[in-house]
Formats: structure tokens, C-alpha cells, sequence
């Protein structure tokens, strides 16, 4: 669709003042709040608040995202087509005809109007050893990087996989690809050397970047010598980088290159490649619901956009603030809030490199003293950890710097949303509940932006981005329009984060988001939207029960039995019983300390879940587990549980995400002394 021509002539202006003038001011009245707002909707005719700003985004998305591109990004070439999609055949183009250079977009022009503003604070394991690198700084990295690649032959089009900790240098090695065309493929630096050739082999990747060690926890992670197993099951890959992490040497082979080394001899000038809008910036290889991970494909304009806006909006996002998101690098969370977002917005951004728990619980609140930090983002499951340890943890530390905590990764229940407001936030910050997914790039649904008196529920994601048009459906596919409704989440509209494809698999990305519900985009996810027009995320929508004929999201279950005194954390799965279709079996961790048997847990369960839900949605089962399966970055791995509950132990599917699958073999166990126990009981 190509941007409409909107210009008038001098005199026709000035006749229209003379006949319009009272509407006229007005209508100035209202520019001059919208542009309080958000500066780049003045203009907008008719809008003069977050609401109607909100109508507006989705009702004129093309002007809306023309206005944003043209002010938020600088462009080597203009666009001359805003969007250009089909959802149904996952046809998604945005700003084509533009050229432009992320890395330009993330450091030069920052370079330009302030080169000794502090773009990174590399927040090390060890706390208080915190390095502060400039826009300078990292461009320069960033040029060295790239000029040394290009040597190295890496060329527009190839795809680099990067398997670092959070560090300047990682940060420098994404840029320096998106500075010669080259796509990253960041790997989270846990995964196991199967999983990191798996990913590998399927970016076809000739260039590896990783470092000598890793530092996490104080423990060390020999990083070099994960990908060196990896690299032998993978033909493609010619050179690994090596940067040094610690100071002991590793093996070098003959693939190898010292990377600090060799930047030194390069050049700290570094030709930017004009690259097209929809050219590709990175892969980001995510699990589905089969076992093959999905290497999802987002690209130059409208991903870094997308990241730029959200993180503004939605965290109130000013200059001189300093942004502490504790993702890693390697999740979708880490590239569009720890890296692109903040720096496409000129911003100082915190790369987190230990643990909540290192080295005690109030790493993270000691950390948010000595930074100074202003908007903090976490997960749920770490919220819910420190919960356990207690308040003083907090206590102990000057938190009055921080305006916005945002929280991110799965349902955040009300007892760990309200904690983290009153204990963390000192019941004075905004707490934004951010729902989103890798597919769709950044921050769809959540609090803000809003007014700034505009209510927050808790634990709901509540209000849908600008340009989000989010749709509830039935089953059989009829949008649910009226409010007080539950289903499929899905997206009415195109916005220029999401993702545009699965590398080599363009069939799996239409079958599995655009043909469930044809023209929407299906993001697997259930949520229900409340009488006031607020959306809840429920989960996935795997995780949606159904017990007597009564719908239930196992988060909602969940929510109530967290809120016992002796739970640490649960996780609630259906599974398959005689009567009721669905059987509500809960997996359960107890707080430190705590003494209770599963029969005794499983009547107070049943008295609260009764009490807060309905009688249908108490448990079934009960187990008591010494940890639930996780993956690296804490999501629970529901299929593995609902396997155990089904009794299917033999087909637990793939594994080489857990961060210790060791437990699976436990819960096993502790559900077959269950079973023996129950038979005794009926066997007399
Ligand atoms: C950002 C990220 C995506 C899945 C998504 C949801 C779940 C994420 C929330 C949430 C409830 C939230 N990307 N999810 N945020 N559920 N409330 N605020 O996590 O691709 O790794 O995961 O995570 O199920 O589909 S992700």
C-alpha cells in the first residue's frame, strides 16, 4: 500500500484558518496533548489520548507506522510501500523500498549527539566489577568486529551463530553482523553442545563467535570446549572467534582465531551495508510443540521499530534512565529489551550476567542500588524464588531509583505480582505485566502505555500495544467480539515486529500461526477479556483444561494453590480420568522447611481451590516433587509432566533444554511410590 500524499498548498491553508479557526484551535489543543504523549502521533487528527491514540494506531495503521518509521528510524533511503501482507498466506512485508543499517540506527547517530553517554553496563558475576562501555566504545568494537569479519570472508546474506554470555562483546559481535548484512544466531550459552549443533546445522552456519569461558554463579562453563564437540558434527562451520572471558588459555585448533587479537589490527571505521527493510537481522531458534526447534526469522526495519517503540512506551522509557533487564542474550527478551530496544532509543541498558541467587538473594536489589537502576525486567520465576527467602533480602537496599518494574516470560501469579509491587517497588512503582512471544518481536499486550492514572489489575497483561488489534476465538473459529469472553489468542492485524518465517520452513510458520484461524496470526496462547475489555493471558492454550465440561487454565489453579503458606511453586497439568475427561493433577515444591504430607497438602488444596475457583477445579492428584523440569530460561516444561501423569514414561520427547533433567527421573519415581501406595491402600 503506498503512503498517502498528504500536502496542501500555502494559500489553501491560510483560507481554511480564516474560515475554521475556533475548530482550529481545538484541534491544536489536542495535537499539543497527543504529542505529550507520544510525539510522533502529532499530527493525528482527532486523537488526544492514550485511548483514541490507541483506535487510531489500528484503524490507521499506515499512517500510524509511516509516522513512527519515519520519525524513530534514520533512513539511508526512504520507504515507499508501508506494509505490504497477507496473514493467511504469511506474506509479511513492512517499509519496502527503505534502506537502512541497524547498527547505524543503534550506535552512530547516538555517536553523534553524545559519544561518552554510557550504551552498556555489563553487570559481571562478580558483584561491583561492573564495566560501563559508551556509544564510542561499542561502535568502535562494533567496526573492528565487522571489518574483521568481512576479512574473514562473512558476507551479506550469511548466517554468524553467536554463543556467548551477556557481555560488550556479544553485544558488539550481533551489531558488527548487522553492520555488514549478516544475520546473528544467538544461542544461549547453557545449551548443551547437541542442541548448539543442532542450531548450527540448521542456519548452516560457517562462523561460530564464542569465548573462552563463561562466569555464571561462580562457577565456570567451558564454553570453547562445548562448541568445539559441537563443531565436529557440523561440516559448515569454518572459523570459531574466541574471545577471552577469563584469563586461562584453551586449545586452540586450527579453526580458531584469538578474536581480541586479531580486532586490534582492524580498522575502527566500518562501511554500514544498506540494507533492505526486509532483508534479515536474525534468526532466534525457539522450541514448538514437536520436538524440532523453529528458527524463527525477524528483520531489519520493522523488528527494530517495533523494539524501539515498546520499549519507550511501554516502560516509560526517558533519556538518562538506566534500564536493567536481567534476560539473557540469548532469548528473544535479551535482544529486543536488553539490546535493540534501548539502544535504538540512545538508552543505557544492564547486561546480566550471575544469578538472582548470587551471591545471596539480593544480587539482584543490591544491583539495583549501585546502577542506579530505573526500570527493572524479570521473570516471574525468579519473583517467586526470592519471594521464598523473604523480604529483608529486598529491604536491605535503596530500590527509590526504580519507576517501572516489568515482568515477562509466563503468568505471573497474584501473590508474586503483589509482592513484587509492595516489597520490591515499595508499593510506589508501575508494575506492567508484558505478554508477548519470540514470534512477535516485542511487547504486545500489557499495563502501559495508558494514562498514567489508568487502572492496573494485577497480574493482567490488561491493554493491547498501539497497532495491536488482538481477536478472542471459539473453537470453531468465530471471533468472540463481546467482552467477558475466553479462547484463542490471536492477532487481527500485521505490526511490523513480528516474525516473518521459519528459516528453511516457510510451510511449518503458515501451518502452525497463520492457517489455525486463516487472516489472523494464532499465537497458541488462551486469554479471556474481562467486562471492562482487559485481556488475561490464561497460558498456553495446551494448558487449558477442561474437567467436567468445565473450561480451567491451569494458571488459574496454580494461582491458588501458590498461595498456600507451604508452596514454593507448582505447576497444575491435565490429565486423562475415567469420569471427569480431564483430571486437575497438581506437581508441587515446598517451601524450605516445611513438613507436609501429600495427603495432608491435598486437603488443604482442595478446601482452597473450592473456596477460590469452584469445586471442579480442585486436584486430582497431588504430588510432592523437589523441583519442577525447567528450561534454561525457567519456563516449565508442562509436556514432560503431563507425560508423567499420563503414565507415558517411555516417550518424555526431547529433553536437551531442561536445566536438569536429573528431576524428571525423580518425579517418575515419586509418582510410581505414589501409585504402589495408593494400591496398597486398596488392597488390604
Ligand atoms: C517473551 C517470551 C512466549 C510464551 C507465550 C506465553 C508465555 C510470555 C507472558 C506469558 C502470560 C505473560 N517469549 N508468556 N509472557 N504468559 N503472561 N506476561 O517469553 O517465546 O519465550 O515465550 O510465554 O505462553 O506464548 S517466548
Amino acid at each position: 500500500m503506498l503512503q498517502p500524499r498528504v500536502k496542501a498548498s500555502k494559500c489553501l491553508v491560510s483560507a481554511f484558518k480564516r474560515v475554521f479557526r475556533p475548530s482550529l484551535q481545538v484541534w491544536a489543543r489536542r495535537r499539543c496533548n497527543v504529542a505529550a504523549i507520544m510525539p510522533e502521533a502529532a499530527g493525528f487528527e482527532g486523537v488526544s489520548d492514550h485511548n483514541n491514540l490507541q483506535e487510531y494506531s489500528v484503524s490507521n495503521s499506515e499512517s500510524f507506522w509511516a509516522a513512527a518509521a519515519r520519525q524513530r528510524l534514520s533512513w539511508i533511503r526512504p520507504f515507499h510501500t508501508v506494509h505490504d501482507c497477507d496473514l493467511s498466506r504469511g506474506k509479511i512485508r513492512w517499509f519496502d523500498g527503505g534502506k537502512l543499517n541497524v547498527s547505524v540506527n543503534c550506535l552512530d547517530r547516538h555517536v553523534h549527539a553524545c559519544p561518552e553517554r554510557v550504551a552498556l553496563i555489563w553487570e559481571k558475576d562478580e558483584p561491583g566489577s561492573e564495566v560501563k562501555v559508551t556509544y564510542r566504545q561499542l561502535l568502535e568494537m562494533t567496526c573492528r568486529l565487522g571489518n574483521l569479519l568481512r576479512r574473514r570472508g562473512v558476507r551479506r546474506g550469511d548466517v554468524v551463530t553467536i554463543y556467548m554470555p551477556p557481555c560488550p562483546l556479544a553485544v558488539a559481535s550481533m551489531l558488527a553482523c548487522a553492520r555488514i548484512g549478516a544475520a546473528h544466531n544467538v544461542v544461549f550459552a547453557g545449551f548443551s553442545a547437541q542442541a548448539l549443533a543442532d542450531r548450527i546445522r540448521d542456519a548452516q552456519s560457517s562462523t561460530v563467535i564464542t569465548v573462552n569461558q563463561g562466569v555464571r554463579g561462580g562457577k565456570v562453563a567451558e564454553l570453547k570446549r562445548t562448541v568445539d564437540t559441537a563443531v565436529h558434527s557440523c561440516p559448515t562451520v569454518q572459523q570459531v572467534l574466541v574471545a577471552m572471558r577469563t584469563e586461562n588459555p584453551v586449545a586452540m585448533t586450527a579453526k580458531d582465531v584469538a578474536m581480541e587479537e586479531e580486532m586490534l589490527q582492524e580498522d575502527v571505521v566500518c562501511e554500514p551495508e544498506a540494507m533492505d527493510s526486509e532483508d534479515i537481522l536474525f534468526l532466534l531458534y525457539t522450541s514448538g510443540s514437536t520436538g524440532t526447534p523453529k528458527g524463527l526469522v525477524h528483520t531489519q526495519a520493522g523488528y527494530l521499530l517495533y523494539a524501539a517503540l515498546t520499549h519507550r512506551y511501554v516502560f516509560s522509557y526517558h533519556d538518562g534512565d538506566v534500564f536493567g533487564c536481567v534476560a539473557d542474550i540469548g532469548w528473544i527478551t535479551g535482544h529486543s529489551y536488553g539490546i535493540y530496544g534501548p539502544l535504538a532509543n540512545g538508552g543505557t541498558t544492564v547486561l546480566f550476567e550471575s544469578t538472582p541467587l548470587y551471591p545471596d538473594p539480593g544480587r539482584y536489589w543490591e544491583m539495583v542500588q549501585r546502577l542506579k537502576i530505573n526500570q527493572f525486567y524479570g521473570a516471574p520465576t525468579a519473583i517467586r524464588l526470592l519471594l521464598k527467602y523473604g523480604d529483608r533480602w529486598v529491604q536491605k537496599y535503596d530500590r527509590s531509583t526504580l519507576k517501572t518494574l516489568g515482568s515477562v516470560g509466563e503468568p505471573i501469579n497474584t501473590e508474586a505480582w503483589e509482592w513484587y509491587h509492595r516489597v520490591v517497588g515499595d508499593g510506589r512503582c508501575t508494575v506492567v505485566d508484558t505478554w508477548w512471544q519470540t514470534e512477535t518481536g516485542g511487547i504486545c499486550i500489557s499495563p502501559r502505555p495508558s494514562g498514567p492514572d489508568a487502572e492496573i489489575v494485577p497480574g493482567m497483561a490488561m491493554r493491547p500495544f498501539f497497532g495491536i488489534k488482538p481477536a478472542i476465538m471459539d473453537p470453531e473459529g468465530n471471533v468472540l467480539a463481546s467482552n467477558h469472553a475466553s479462547g484463542a489468542l490471536c492477532l487481527s492485524q500485521p505490526w511490523p515486529g513480528m516474525a516473518r518465517t521459519i528459516h528453511n520452513n516457510h510451510q511449518r510458520f503458515v501451518e502452525t500461526y497463520c492457517q489455525p484461524y486463516p487472516g489472523y496470526f494464532h499465537t497458541g496462547d488462551g486469554a479471556s477479556r474481562s467486562e471492562e475489555g482487559y485481556y488475561q493471558i490464561t497460558g498456553r492454550l495446551d494448558d487449558v483444561i477442561n474437567v467436567s465440561g468445565h473450561r480451567i487454565g491451569t494458571a488459574e489453579i496454580e494461582d491458588v494453590v501458590n498461595q498456600c503458606d507451604a508452596v514454593a511453586e507448582s505447576a497444575v497439568i491435565g490429565y486423562s480420568h475415567e469420569i471427569k475427561g480431564e483430571g486437575v493433577y497438581v506437581f508441587v515444591v515446598l517451601k524450605k522447611d516445611v513438613e507436609v504430607d501429600e495427603a495432608e497438602l491435598s486437603r488443604q488444596l482442595n478446601v482452597m481451590v473450592s473456596k477460590k475457583i469452584a469445586k471442579y477445579a480442585c486436584p486430582d492428584c497431588v504430588q510432592l516433587v523437589q523441583g519442577l523440569p525447567k528450561t534454561r530460561s525457567g519456563k516449565i516444561m508442562r509436556r514432560v509432566l503431563r507425560k508423567v501423569a499420563e503414565r507415558d514414561f517411555n516417550s518424555l520427547g526431547d529433553l536437551s533444554t531442561l536445566d536438569d533433567p536429573a528431576v524428571v527421573q525423580k518425579i517418575i519415581q515419586g509418582h510410581r511410590d505414589r501409585s504402589k501406595k495408593e494400591q496398597q491402600q486398596q488392597t488390604p
